[in-house]
C-alpha cells in the first residue's frame, strides 16, 4: 500500500497519512506494508522497484490524492506518457515523454475494479471508476508498476491505483472550494 509525500500548494497528503496509518494491519489475511513515495518519477520508481524485490507481494495498491475529486476513485487505466501540467517535488516538468520507450501505449488496472465498488456500496461507502489517473506522478507510477509486475512474469498479482479526494487540511488550504472527506474515513 503505498502513498505520495505532499506536493504542490498541499500542506499534507492524505494517501500517506493513510498508508501509514493501515501500515502492519492485517485485513482480510493480508498483512499491510505502508510504504510512502516521493512525488518525483525516478526515485520513485526506484522505491518501487525496491518494495516489489523485497516484499514479493500478493497484491499492490498505490494511492494518492486528486483534489477536487469528491469521491474515492480507482483508476482504470495508465497511459505511457509524462505530460506534467504542474513541476514535480524536484522542480522539473516533463512534456509528451513516454514512461518507458518502447512499452505499451496502456496498461489496465488488475484490480477487481466492480467487485471492488460492489463491496464499497456493501460498506456504505461511495466511490467509482475513473477513467483517466492524469499524466503527473500518480499515472507515471501506476505505469511503472504495472509494467514492471508484466516484465518479471508476475501479471497475476492484482496492482492498480486509488485516487483519494482533499480531507479537510487540503481543502482549507485551496483557493478553490474543494469536496473533502474526513481523513478518518480516508
Ligand atoms: N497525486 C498526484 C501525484 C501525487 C499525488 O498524491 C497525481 O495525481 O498525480
Amino acid at each position: 500500500l503505498t502513498g505520495f509525500e505532499p506536493f504542490h500548494t498541499h500542506p499534507v497528503n492524505p494517501s500517506s497519512v493513510s498508508a501509514q496509518a493501515l501500515h502492519g494491519r492485517t485485513l482480510g489475511g493480508y498483512v499491510i506494508e505502508g510504504a510512502l513515495l516521493p512525488v518525483e518519477p525516478a526515485a520513485a520508481r526506484e522505491r518501487l522497484d525496491a518494495l516489489l524485490d523485497w516484499l514479493t507481494p500478493d497484491a499492490v495498491l498505490l494511492t494518492g490524492l486528486a483534489s477536487g475529486r469528491p469521491q474515492v476513485t480507482l483508476e482504470r487505466v495508465a497511459v505511457n506518457v509524462m505530460d506534467y501540467r504542474i513541476p514535480d517535488n524536484a522542480g522539473r516538468q516533463y512534456h509528451d515523454v513516454p514512461v518507458v520507450p518502447d512499452a505499451p501505449a496502456a496498461y489496465l488496472s488488475t484490480l477487481p475494479l466492480r467487485a471492488t465498488l460492489r463491496a464499497w456500496r456493501d460498506a456504505g461507502i461511495p466511490g467509482g471508476i475513473s477513467d483517466t489517473a492524469g499524466t503527473f506522478v500518480c499515472n507515471t507510477v501506476m505505469f511503472h508498476t504495472l509494467h514492471a509486475l508484466h516484465a518479471a512474469g508476475r501479471e497475476d498479482v492484482p496492482c492498480g491505483f486509488l485516487h483519494l479526494p482533499a480531507n479537510a487540511e487540503v481543502a482549507v488550504a485551496e483557493p478553490r472550494a474543494v469536496p473533502y472527506l474526513p481523513q478518518e474515513e480516508l
